[in-house]
């Protein structure tokens, strides 16, 4: 079955991100539960600065589940990247990632791998990047794997990466490692810049479809944009998807308006 989840940030330096709820995890919480969302997604600022106890008693209370953790503060906030020239900032980058995939595996949930990949370029070749970013994964991968969880990868469009902005391009780097661990995330947003047939190319990602972030051409919420989300739907219904489709959605007009427009979406298409 395919279940909904919304965004939370928690990262200051991320305000104005396309996130729905914000600053607020327990608030951010009870407003999933009540609009009636399934899960949640949490943007931290670092896997420490999350407390398992308080999350646990929360997840419980609203009888939400955790979807994923992501990354990016690693980058945003102390620019961390996984294919940076400087080997100590490589490390340091996978020790981040690391942590969230920690953290995030005692829930059963996956970390994701998103603006924590980097790029190539100012002296980096393309080729050394994609070594560099499959060494870390090698490593993560199985680390995740170790807690029964995914490690998700996402490709990100050409204004945010120069690594991999589709799918195609991203399952066939997903098959040169020596994990199988690393699944994909496709963020429709992105596809709707980068694809040619987003409901093709996510039957194409098939089993190693890992996750989804659910919003439109705009990056508003789902029916907002232009996407024609009916082939979409059909996809990943027709495919055996069972993961998480996730508001990762700018909060416009206002948080509870994108979180109401999103689980509106997700019944009309998902139930
Ligand atoms: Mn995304």
């Amino acid at each position: 079955m395919i279940t909904s989840a919304v965004t939370i940030s928690l990262v200051p330096e991320a305000r104005g991100g396309p996130f729905v709820f914000w600053d607020d995890l327990e608030a951010g919480c009870a407003r999933a539960a009540a609009l009636g969302f399934d899960a949640i997604e949490i943007f931290p600022t670092h896997a420490d600065d999350l407390d398992g106890l308080v999350l646990r008693e929360l997840l419980r209370k609203h009888g939400l589940r955790l979807a994923a953790v992501g990354t990016g503060a690693g980058w945003v906030r102390r620019k961390l990247r996984l294919t940076d020239p400087d080997p100590h900032v490589r490390m340091c980058a996978r020790d981040f990632i690391g942590a969230v995939i920690d953290f995030a595996g005692g829930f059963g949930a996956p970390a994701i791998i998103g603006s924590m990949q980097g790029r190539w370029g100012d002296g980096v070749s393309r080729e050394q990047a994609l070594a560099w970013l499959k060494e870390e994964l090698d490593q993560l991968g199985p680390r995740a794997h170790a807690l029964e969880t995914p490690l998700l990868y996402e490709p990100l469009n050409r204004y945010e990466t120069n690594l991999f902005n589709t799918v195609a391009d991203s399952l066939g780097f997903l098959a040169t490692l020596r994990t199988q661990n690393v699944k994909l995330l496709c963020d429709l947003f992105h596809m709707s810049i980068e694809e040619a047939d987003i409901a093709g190319a996510l039957k194409r990602a098939g089993p190693k479809l890992g996750h989804v972030h659910f919003a439109d051409s705009n990056r508003r919420a789902i029916g907002w944009g232009h996407t024609d989300i009916a082939p979409v739907a059909e996809a990943l219904k027709s495919m055996g998807y069972a993961g998480h489709v996730s508001a990762e959605c700018l909060p416009l007009p206002d948080s509870d308006a994108a979180a109401a427009q999103t689980i509106a979406s997700f019944r009309r298409w998902f139930r």
